[in-house]
């Protein structure tokens, strides 16, 4: 548990000091991503990364998150506990630098340099300076010490409280209200990344704790998290729901290279690949070089070992390096002491000297697990040439799909009612279930910036069908070449989205809001995950809300999102008590509103309410949209059901 980088005994005098807080206050965005939902979740991210930290250095093995009421965050951990001593330079408490100097946490210090981080590694000063209140408290040397700060400023200087034979550090923050757009915590959000840390960190117990209210049966909401097998149980967690090629994941974990890697793989039945990346227990989903070295050895071992068996002397077409990874569902998490993170989202890993050591690593493991599992060997060896005539076929497919398009005029779908600008970046497409509703839509969009593409009946189940199928379906077909966007060859001659043509920014689906209209969304979300990718990533997607009600009395009316909404429009309606002269219509499908009502509640830019598709966790998302559109029913009724009271699936 321990590592490398941790060479040096840690005191207070090692902590550098850079820059002042102000700045982080001034442009929030720059330090944290965002101001809304995502920027004030990082804020957990940043406290729980300084424990894993502490856990990671091999002093810390429970920590423990609790949302507090008025959505005040607390995380707890049993590490050494921040330093309370006087720091010589700065002629203050340690803990004070920490908490009140950007870049204090030691992260710039090569010595004692900190491992996890999150993506903006910005460190816990940053979140003190982002909370309009935090309470330091740490446990160290037999004493009790804490700080409190508002806006990052120190209210009073470090003092001893009292004494406690605990070890650790506790942070209380309330994060600023003035600053953030959004202050409502979400669980499932936390829970997602506690559960992710707690396999890319194995031995370290996670837990989490709402306080804001209590459940129907009275206790709080509570998850805890430790994982004894690390990537080998992410790997069964994310495939639970596909039926396995192999019995157990093919697991190897290394550190000869001073870089430490583990990495786990499962093959299912399935068609898709997907590979989940880490460096330093942030996911990097451009990928890089750690995953450019797994995938170089997966085939050159995959490979040679089906040459030596002679295993492809029937095979006519030439496989490929997708081909070994279709069904593949595999995990890679390294550290590395000084991260270079490239692309466009700053989530590709650029450093070289980590594809060699991903490379030797993957290849001695999988030589070693061929030769010991010539069944499984097999089995792997069969799907890779299964895949190879599959893509052949769908190359096919797709080609057909670009001719067709190139032959029909200006190659856009017949269905689609376009719109008369033509700059990308103010132009909007509705896909919109149902000729109906797409009627409506049509009539009541503003033409100039706004198209409409009509979805009929049931979108095929991309989670189940054989790439070439994707290409033969229509809809499918008419929404990628109505938004402009194909798919096409990398330089590392991989398969690749482009979204160069791209005729629309802002893709919105829009479908009733009743269980079909759900599971449609449901359907057209799994096709943007598995093959449109990038469009979320690069923020493109978005989901309508139309109204579930309308409350009506006379000739006044109100809008309702929900029953509460409801209830309230109900009373404000009915001012004279007279609750049964106001009429409630319930909206099934988006045909029963006429075009006005439509562009009024849910297309308007200036009145609806968009939601923006966000990927908090591309492993989540894959085992639940495989859980979802899969075969087997018990685990999906019960996500159903655990979910149905949470409401909302957020992907
Ligand atoms: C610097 C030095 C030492 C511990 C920590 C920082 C530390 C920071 C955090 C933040 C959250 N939990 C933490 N736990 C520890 C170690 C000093 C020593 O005892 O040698």
């Amino acid at each position: 548990m321990t590592n490398q980088n941790n060479r040096t005994n840690y005191d207070a005098d090692n902590i550098q000091v850079l820059e002042g807080l102000e700045a982080v206050r001034k442009r929030p965005a720059m330090y944290i991503g965002d101001i809304g939902s995502r920027g004030l979740h990082h804020l957990v991210y940043e406290v729980v990364d300084n424990s894993i930290d502490e856990a990671l250095a091999g002093y810390c093995t429970n920590i423990d998150v609790t949302i507090l009421a008025g959505n005040a965050i607390r995380v707890v951990d049993d590490g050494r506990g921040i330093p309370t001593g006087l720091h010589s330079k700065e002629n203050r408490s340690a803990l004070e630098v920490v908490m009140t100097v950007l870049h204090a946490g030691g992260k710039f210090d090569k010595d004692t340099y900190k491992v996890s981080g999150g993506l903006h590694g910005v460190g816990v000063s940053c979140v003190n300076a982002l909370s309009s209140d935090l309470k330091a408290t740490v446990y160290r040397e037999g004493k009790i010490f804490i700080q409190e700060y508002q806006i990052g400023k120190p209210v009073y200087s470090v003092k001893e409280i009292g004494t406690s034979d605990r070890r650790g550090t506790e942070v209380e923050f309330q994060p600023d209200a003035t600053i953030f757009q959004v202050l409502e915590f979400n669980f499932e959000t936390i829970q997602n990344r506690l559960r992710e840390l707690s396999y890319l960190n194995k031995g370290i117990r996670l837990s989490l704790l709402d306080e804001r209210e209590p459940m129907e049966d009275e206790t709080f909401r509570k998850v805890e998290y430790y994982s004894e097998g690390g990537l080998k149980e992410f790997v069964t967690f994310i495939d639970g729901t596909r039926e396995k090629l192999i019995p157990h994941p093919v697991y190897a974990e290394s550190d000869k290279h001073g870089i430490p890697v583990e990495i786990a793989f499962q093959y299912n039945t399935g068609y898709a690949e997907n590979l989940h990346s880490y460096v330093n227990n942030i996911n990097t989903i451009e990928g890089g070089t750690h995953v450019a070295g797994f995938r170089r050895a997966l085939t050159r071992t995959l490979k040679s070992y089906a040459e030596r068996m002679k295993y492809l002397e029937k095979v006519k077409i030439e496989i490929s390096g997708d081909d070994f990874r279709e069904g593949l569902t595999g995990v890679i998490s390294i550290k590395v002491a000084e991260p270079q993170f490239e692309g466009q989202t700053k989530t590709k890993l650029g450093n070289n000297e980590v594809m060699g050591a991903v490379d030797m690593t993957v290849g001695e493991m999988l030589d070693n697990y061929l030769e010991e599992n010539p069944k499984e060997a097999r089995a792997i060896v069969d799907k890779v040439i299964l895949a190879a005539q599959a893509r052949a076929a769908a190359r096919k497919a797709r080609e057909m799909v670009q001719r067709k398009g190139a032959m029909s005029g200006m190659g856009l779908p017949g269905k689609l009612s376009d719109c008369s600008k033509t700059d990308p970046a103010i132009c909007e497409i509705f896909l919109v279930e149902g000729d109906s509703a797409g009627g409506t839509a049509k009539q009541g969009r503003d033409r100039e910036f706004q198209a409409i593409l009509p979805l009929r009946g049931k979108i095929l189940n991309v989670e189940k069908a054989l790439e070439h199928k994707i290409y033969d379906n229509e809809e499918v077909r008419n929404m990628f070449t109505a938004m402009g966007v194909h798919i096409g060859t990398n330089e590392e001659g991989e398969k690749e989205l482009i979204l160069t043509n791209l005729r629309y920014h802002k893709i919105v689906i829009m479908t009733d809001a009743d269980v079909d209209g759900s599971h449609i969304r449901t359907l057209i979300l799994t096709l943007f995950f598995r093959h449109m990718k990038k469009l979320i990533e690069n923020g493109h997607l978005y989901i309508a809300t139309p109204p579930l009600y309308m409350v009506k009395k006379g000739k006044d009316f109100r809008y309702c999102w929900n029953d509460a909404g409801r209830d309230i429009a109900v009373k404000e309606l009915a001012k004279d008590g007279k609750e049964d002269n106001v009429g409630i219509q319930r909206y099934k499908g988006l045909g029963e509103m006429n075009a006005e009502q439509l562009w009024e509640t849910t297309m308007d830019p200036a009145r609806r309410t968009l939601k923006r598709v966000a990927l908090d966790s591309a492993a989540e998302a894959d085992r639940i949209f495989s859980m979802l559109m899969g075969d087997e029913v018990p685990p999906r009724r019960e996500f159903i059901e655990a979910n149905a009271k949470y409401a909302k699936i957020d992907v």
